[in-house]
């Protein structure tokens, strides 16, 4: 069931109301614009399967949609994350490796949810998820201090957060669910108050900044995919803002004291090794900041992606 070598489905999400600044929504089409298809194609082999759209989920977007237990927008994010877990869920089970484009890190309810459920059906096993991320993005709607979802979306797909409420978050069952043990963060140097109980609590494999440069990337990695072990399928969910602003400066939150370029290559080289990846989203580019940098954040994104999916040197 492992994807079919060459076979990839991608989802353009053009969505930012899981924050709260404009342009976000519009990343795919500036990946897109930078020639990702042709690279896919033409360098790395794949064939793409792409509905050519971006998707904003227009029709899906409640007219009223007011604050509740603290989340911001929680209908509309609920709406196109469930969008969002179907197109990958379908991509997933046809056996093709999904790319997801967003979009704020909200999205990552959909894409993680699809894949583990396809997982589930077709093996019967749990997915292992490399959240790759200045931010954890695991606070629950009480711990969060924004009340943006986009730092939420680990506490909806670990369970910890749940709801009844079928519009706002209650169609997630437990087929979409992950497990806190094959969740591994890399880069974090932004956690909240909240978010630090949250993983020390439940025992999150987490390696910050500190972490890589106390032991350099490779060892990290090695230590990062050993935790996982060698047959489990993986979800690589990238935030561009796991790179230093210098690499990446167009992002709506960005911290300084971040990777490399290259080590988010090499993050990226080594998931692909590994022959295990299943999904990969690349998110949280915002073409509309930094006007003369965002060619570089865009440039960089799709060096990631052109990484994660086997592109190598020699
Ligand atoms: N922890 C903060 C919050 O919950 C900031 C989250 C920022 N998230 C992203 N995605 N940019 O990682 O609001
Ligand atoms: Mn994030
Ligand atoms: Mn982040
Ligand atoms: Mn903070």
């Amino acid at each position: 069931f492992l994807p079919s070598r060459n076979e990839l489905g991608l989802v353009a999400v053009g969505f930012s109301g899981g924050q709260t600044k404009a342009g976000v929504d519009a990343a795919p089409t500036a990946l897109l614009e930078a020639g990702l298809i042709h690279q896919l194609q033409n360098d790395l082999n794949y064939n793409v399967t792409f509905d050519g759209q971006v998707h904003t989920y227009a029709d899906l977007i409640p007219a009223s949609d007011p604050p509740h237990r603290n989340m911001l927008r929680p209908k509309s994010v609920s709406a196109v994350t469930r969008a969002v877990s179907s197109q990958v869920y379908t991509h997933a089970a046809a056996g093709r490796l999904v790319l997801t484009l967003g979009g704020d890190h909200s999205i990552a309810i959909g894409t993680i949810s699809g894949t583990a459920r396809a997982v589930r059906e077709r093996l019967g096993q749990e997915i292992a998820v490399v959240w790759v991320d200045a931010h954890a993005d695991i606070n629950t709607p009480e711990t969060s201090e924004s009340g943006n979802i986009h730092g939420m979306p680990v506490s909806f797909l670990t369970g910890m957060t749940r709801s009844e409420d079928e519009e706002r978050f209650g169609w997630l069952g437990e087929e979409h669910l992950i497990s806190a043990r094959k969740l591994v963060y890399i880069a974090l140097r932004d956690i909240d108050r909240g978010e630090k109980e949250i993983l020390r609590r439940e025992g999150i494999k987490a390696f910050s900044m500190h972490d890589i440069d106390r032991h350099g990337i490779g060892k990290i990695m090695d230590m990062a995919l050993g935790w996982i072990g060698s047959d489990t399928p993986i979800h690589l969910s990238f935030d561009v803002d796991a790179l230093d602003p210098m690499w990446a400066p167009s992002t709506g939150t960005p911290v300084r004291g971040g990777l490399t370029l290259r080590e988010g290559d090499f993050i990226a080289e080594c998931v692909a090794e590994t022959g295990n990846l299943i999904a990969l989203d690349l998110v949280e580019v915002n073409p509309s900041l930094e006007v003369t940098g965002a060619q570089e954040t865009v440039r960089a994104g799709c060096s990631i992606i052109r990484c994660a999916l086997g592109d190598t040197l020699l």
